[in-house]
């Protein structure tokens, strides 16, 4: 295939492809942005190493993401909360020896130990230009790369092809089809799937970003009244603060709110449909390059709870040939899954059954008539604002905490985050939230910090030594 930018240009030259804030860029204007970064960049760039992009959700990052496809580079997305340890370990594990970033993420990444080739997009200028040979796309080549962290060891590097984004894109646009009127609102981060997948759905189906360097509800909720945006990608946290938001009617423009990135309660769902604001409910995962399964609006409104049927291009089971109503974890087979993660073949195959299909560690059944309701996960993930935490990661951390002889985190329920970590130590001091918060500085992101202490003389444990997580969440509710 044409590389998709220069494809996407030649098909609507004219059309909007990215605003940001007042500036706008139609196709042919992108292209000449990209265009001209090539020619800055190709040069500087070293013939060995992978390239990384580390940012906010600026027009340079859109660019140079951009930039990378068109020299045929992938791009290694790294998460900007990370510490530099954290950063380190995805660095080294990834190849990456230069990084497209920003002015204000250069102190961060000088921190890390690998010498790296920094490019702060911010301070680069250049020419737009009409022409460049821009590499052609090979469906099956590598195109991104993205860190989710593991249960219990290393985070794994997830290989997103050209044809995992191809076929995400398609599978979503037979599901929600989005016309030459539609405008997406892209506050989600451009380094998770949510975000990097709307930038392809862009070029694939010539539809104009709207972009945000970061959430701002209020400037979001100020778009959507007066019709500057009509699909917008949403995690549970951001769809309650434009919920709590919202005052007057949306645009009639406005279409729906593209909801994943983990679960949400009724009650949450049920204001949105009183207060009008219509909720396309979704799963997936970074290992199937966005949404698999997502609600059909004619039945967003019936079907409430549930997070729809298996998009076209997606064959869903639940394990052991589960009956309707029957809770077990659910398998995935297609072109949307990852092809594997990088230099680890050997945990892509233990998550791989003998006939194919991808175990994803969640629970859930399938109603009557087809549609999926995920209920929880097999693994002890946490999930926080849309953001993964493992429990075991925190407590690696914990236990080097002076004193501390066992330690243990669990997620609870939060009606802001979805759920917080909180952390039970057994330790003969007197450790407070705050001391032991600063001890993690530096060396877990901030969103991974417990919220929450408890000191404890023990654990609670099976007879062979596992700890028994559930007990510990039973604690906490005796004691509130
Ligand atoms: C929720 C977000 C926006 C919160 O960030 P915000 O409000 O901008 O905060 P910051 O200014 O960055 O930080 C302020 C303080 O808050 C802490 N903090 C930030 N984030 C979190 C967090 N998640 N949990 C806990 N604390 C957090 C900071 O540390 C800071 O602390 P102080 O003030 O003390 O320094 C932000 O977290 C965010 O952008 N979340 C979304 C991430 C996301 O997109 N996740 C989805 C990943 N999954 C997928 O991509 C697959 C599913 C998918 O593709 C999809 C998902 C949604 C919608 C559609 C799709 C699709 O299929 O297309
Ligand atoms: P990530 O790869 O970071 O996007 O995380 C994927 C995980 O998020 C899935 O394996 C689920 O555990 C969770 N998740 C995604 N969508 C939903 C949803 N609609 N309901 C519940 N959990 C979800
Ligand atoms: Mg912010
Ligand atoms: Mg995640």
């Amino acid at each position: 295939m044409d590389n998709w930018l220069q494809k996407r240009t030649q098909l609507t030259p004219h059309r909007l492809a990215l605003s940001f804030h007042e500036q706008r860029w139609t196709f042919t204007e992108l292209q000449r942005q990209v265009n001209g970064l090539c020619a800055v960049l190709q040069p500087q760039l070293p013939p060995t190493g992978r390239i990384a992009i580390l940012g906010d959700n600026t027009p340079e990052l859109y660019f140079g993401m951009l930039t990378l496809h068109q020299l045929g580079i992938p791009i290694v997305c790294l998460n900007k909360h990370l510490t530099a340890p954290e950063l380190q370990y995805q660095i080294t594990d990834a190849q990456v020896q230069t990084v497209l970033t920003t002015q204000a993420f250069l102190p961060h990444l000088e921190a890390t130990a690998t010498r790296l080739h920094l490019i702060a997009l911010d301070q680069l200028t250049w020419e737009p230009r009409t022409d460049w040979t821009a590499h052609s796309t090979e469906l099956d080549a590598l195109a991104s790369v993205m860190y989710t962290s593991g249960t219990t060891s290393r985070p794994k590097g997830v290989c997103q092809s050209y044809r995992n984004h191809w076929t995400s894109a398609l599978g979503a646009e037979l599901n929600l089809p989005v016309t030459e009127a539609d405008a997406w609102i892209c506050a989600v981060p451009l380094y998770h799937i949510s975000g990097l997948s709307i930038l392809m759905r862009s070029l694939l189906y010539g539809m104009p970003v709207r972009l945000y360097d970061h959430f701002d509800s209020q400037a979001i909720t100020q778009d959507l009244v007066h019709g500057r945006g009509t699909i917008i990608s949403v995690v549970p946290y951001m769809l309650k603060k434009l919920l709590a938001e919202k005052q007057e009617p949306y645009s009639s423009d406005f279409s729906y709110m593209l909801l994943g990135g983990g679960a949400i309660d009724q009650a949450t769902l049920n204001q949105c449909k009183r207060k009008n604001i219509p909720v396309i409910q979704s799963y997936g995962m970074t290992e199937t390059a966005s949404q698999v399964v997502a609600l059909n609006p004619a039945e967003a409104q019936r079907k409430l709870g549930s997070v729809g049927k298996p998009l076209f291009p997606v064959s869903l089971k639940i394990a052991n040939d589960a009956q309707p109503y029957q809770v077990g974890e659910i398998l995935l087979k297609g072109d949307n899954l990852t092809p594997g993660y990088l230099n680890q073949p050997e945990r892509f195959a233990a998550l791989t059954t003998a006939t194919g299909w991808f175990r994803t560690g969640d629970l859930g059944y399938i109603d009557d008539e087809g549609f999926l309701y995920v209920k929880s996960r097999l693994t002890e993930l946490i999930i926080s604002g849309g953001e993964n935490i493992y429990p075991h990661e925190i407590e690696l951390v914990l236990n080097q905490l002076p004193g501390v002889q066992a330690s243990a985190v669990i997620g609870k329920p939060d009606p802001t985050w979805g759920a917080i970590p909180v952390a039970f130590l057994v330790t003969n001091r007197a450790w407070q939230l705050t001391a032991v918060q600063d001890f993690l500085t530096g060396k877990l992101a901030k969103y991974k910090f417990p919220k929450e202490l408890h000191l404890v003389d023990h654990l609670p444990h099976t007879t062979n030594g596992k700890l028994k997580r559930g007990e510990l969440l039973q604690w906490l509710e005796k004691w509130e």
